[in-house]
């Protein structure tokens, strides 16, 4: 097979955000835009030669063409094998799993998850590296910088792989295997959780609507729930991948999830509502009439997760990204286990799962997951919940409760404002970092200001510091504000502004999260002064 390398000169702004690099699908498949970001990425972790690939994707619009892209190009680059999802499905937990488990070199995600999909909305390549986890900070400023002085790509003149085949076929001497996407992923599912105990529950008349939102989910969650666990048909809703999701937003949250929260505001629910995002990673949970905080919804699974096999000798610590509320914090005071603060963004959990330091990790985002991958991962929480609700056979209304009553409760909130102008994002964050110093003391809204600083993150076992990862503003009596810009979008900027406010151990837990969380949002307001540098005050998302 002849290996042809062609010439290329470097392509601006290729840099990875918080996952991986996310564009306007059109601007993927622009000559020479996915093969110069793919070959950075050889490059950048020292060449394919003899190496193995994990490749997939969510499914969404040139998902399919972009693998052949890379299947190409791994095999012009030396690789040895690369093992690809059935139809380039592969969810971003499952293809965590399989890097780890046929010990492969990396893998290349095709995914913007939660961002919508289509020729006119967005596309992204994640790589991540052996462990199974994003790479992290040190990689991606390496293939960023490979970006920058890329002269040629290698590839092959091959025809197009079928991808609908399970069957390993060859290009020259690289071998490719097309893979069934969820059978890996489902037996190690089953490693985890009570599967008998979950299979009881349905069949004693426990009912779920899980929304796979037309993304990477339905397959998984169809085989796992409904064929392997009992539940009935038609538990899993949307759950045929589409390009484009169906025009939706694969985002689980009760905006973009509202057919799921009608239902589970109704007196039609059933007992759990469940969604995930594009790629597989995120999670929501509700339970009849009750929305769980993905905040919360972390803390629970941490405080029970010794109810599931996987768990039942305790977990080894507890992380959190610095946006998510302390809910978690508190579980691991209680445990007498330890609790980390990590930047936004799974990469940063990754070297605190692989020394054994944490056990559980999660985001405010509405991603939780564990060390049985480098990945956070939707059905994971779906199935741990489950497990959870198995044994203690109370109500998701009433788990929430014990938990408040227990540990007191996190009032939570995001407020998303996206499509902001870049310059009036930025200058607001800059604003915010001058007035570090005076804001102590201060009293906005009725609330002191106890401190006010930029967090940077030190990693306690590779040494390395991540700078700018939000600034945060802490208030007398446990309220909290960060501001954030998002690493995600694809257009402008998104101001994320996250509120908290902590009810006190034996406090009220029964307010209205956005009436709890007033103060602490005029504050926020008064202080950054937004209405004036961004021009906006109301959200476009409030999660
Ligand atoms: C967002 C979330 C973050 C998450 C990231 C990737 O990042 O806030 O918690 O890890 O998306 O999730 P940002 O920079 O836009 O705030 V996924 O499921 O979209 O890969
Ligand atoms: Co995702």
């Amino acid at each position: 097979m002849k290996i042809e390398t062609i010439k290329t000169t470097p392509i601006d702004g290729q840099m990875p955000g918080t996952s991986g690099l996310r564009k306007k699908t059109r601007v993927f498949m622009e000559p020479r835009y996915l093969e110069n970001f793919i070959q950075a990425t050889f490059d950048a972790i020292g060449g394919g030669k003899g190496k193995t690939f994990i490749v997939g994707g969510d499914g969404r619009y040139f998902n399919k063409d972009a693998i052949q892209t890379i299947i190409k190009m791994a095999a012009g680059n030396g690789a040895a094998g690369v093992i690809v999802g059935q139809n380039g499905i592969l969810s971003t937990p499952a293809a965590s799993h399989l890097i780890r488990l046929n010990k492969a070199d990396g893998g290349f995600i095709l995914s913007a998850s939660h961002n919508p999909g289509g020729i006119d909305e967005d596309f992204g390549v994640k790589y991540n590296a052996q462990n199974g986890g994003p790479a992290p900070e040190g990689l991606t400023a390496k293939i960023f910088d490979s970006t920058k002085t890329i002269d040629h790509y290698k590839t092959v003149d091959a025809d197009d792989v079928d991808l609908s085949i399970i069957r390993t076929t060859r290009h020259g001497d690289m071998q490719i295997h097309v893979i069934d996407a969820v059978v890996q992923y489902q037996a190690l599912m089953e490693t985890l959780f009570d599967f008998a105990a979950i299979r009881a529950l349905f069949a004693g008349g426990f009912t779920m609507q899980f929304d796979a939102m037309h993304a990477v989910t339905g397959p998984y969650a169809t085989a796992i729930l409904e064929d392997t666990l009992g539940a009935a048909v038609g538990t899993v809703m949307n759950g045929i991948p589409l390009e484009d999701f169906g025009k939706g937003h694969p985002d689980p949250n009760p905006i973009w999830a509202k057919d799921l929260m009608d239902l589970m505001m109704s007196d039609a629910s059933p007992d759990i509502g469940a969604a995930s995002d594009g790629d597989g990673d995120r999670n929501m949970i509700v339970g009849r009439g009750t929305y769980v905080t993905p905040s919360d919804s972390l803390a629970i699974l941490a405080a029970n997760a010794h109810l599931a096999p996987a768990y039942s000798d305790g977990l080894a610590g507890i992380a959190r990204s610095m946006p998510t509320s302390a809910a978690s914090d508190r579980v691991a005071e209680k445990l007498g286990i330890g609790s980390y603060e990590t930047p936004t963004g799974w990469k940063f959990f990754g070297n605190l799962l692989d020394a054994g330091k944490v056990t559980i990790c999660g985001e405010e985002s509405a991603g939780t997951g564990s060390s049985h991958v480098r990945e956070k991962d939707g059905l994971w929480a779906v199935l741990l919940w489950l497990n959870i609700l198995a044994v203690r056979k109370q109500s998701v209304a009433n788990i929430v409760a014990d938990h408040w009553t227990t540990f007191g409760r996190d009032y939570y909130s995001r407020y998303d404002f996206e499509a902001v102008e870049t310059e009036k994002a930025n200058k607001m964050m800059q604003d915010l970092r001058g007035q570090f110093d005076d804001l102590i003391g201060q009293s906005h809204a009725g609330l002191t200001v106890t401190s006010a600083d930029e967090f940077s993150y030190h990693d306690p076992v590779d040494g390395s510091i991540s700078k700018n990862q939000g600034v945060r503003i802490a208030f007398e009596g446990g309220g909290r504000a960060v501001f954030r810009l998002s690493g995600t979008g694809t257009q402008g900027a998104t101001v994320r502004l996250y509120l908290e406010q902590y009810s006190g151990q034996g406090g009220d837990v029964g307010l209205d999260t956005q009436t709890a969380l007033q103060n602490v949002r005029d504050a926020a307001f008064a202080i950054s002064a937004m209405g004036a540098t961004i021009g906006r005050t109301e959200p476009d998302v409030i999660t």
